[in-house]
């Protein structure tokens, strides 16, 4: 999509610190960090959010998040642990409307639950 900016970083139009790219995946550094790591997993192809995915991209999924492990494990997070976080809409706080994954690790990270 000509006006996405993760399609932007995934043609290259737009420069971001790539940790791992193959033919369907990218991931980077987020450019706002919330944890000491803080990297984006995202597929090549657009899809918007999680409700916008379809039959036909399950295997697509399932590699990105295959990606998303190899990406945290070379972050050096496996040992420890990482959250794979994926907003999906307006209530979520979802600000760039291309699906991606955070990986947030390199500390211990507050409870999800109160
Ligand atoms: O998160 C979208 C995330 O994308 C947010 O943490 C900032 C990050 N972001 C925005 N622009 C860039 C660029 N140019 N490079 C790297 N990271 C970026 P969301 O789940 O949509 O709220």
């Amino acid at each position: 999509m000509s006006d996405c900016l993760f399609c932007k970083i995934v043609q290259g139009t737009i420069p971001a610190r790539k940790v791992f790219e193959d033919e369907q995946v990218v991931a980077f550094h987020d450019i706002q960090p919330q944890a000491p790591v803080h990297l984006l997993v995202i597929p090549k192809k657009h899809i918007a959010t999680m409700n916008d995915c379809e039959a036909d991209d399950a295997a697509l999924l399932g590699h990105t998040l295959l990606a998303a492990q190899q990406v945290a494990r070379e972050a050096g997070l496996a040992d420890n642990g990482y959250r794979l976080v994926n907003n999906c809409g307006k209530d979520s706080g979802q600000l760039v409307f291309h699906i991606h994954w955070h990986i947030l690790g390199g500390e211990k990270l507050a409870g999800l639950n109160p």
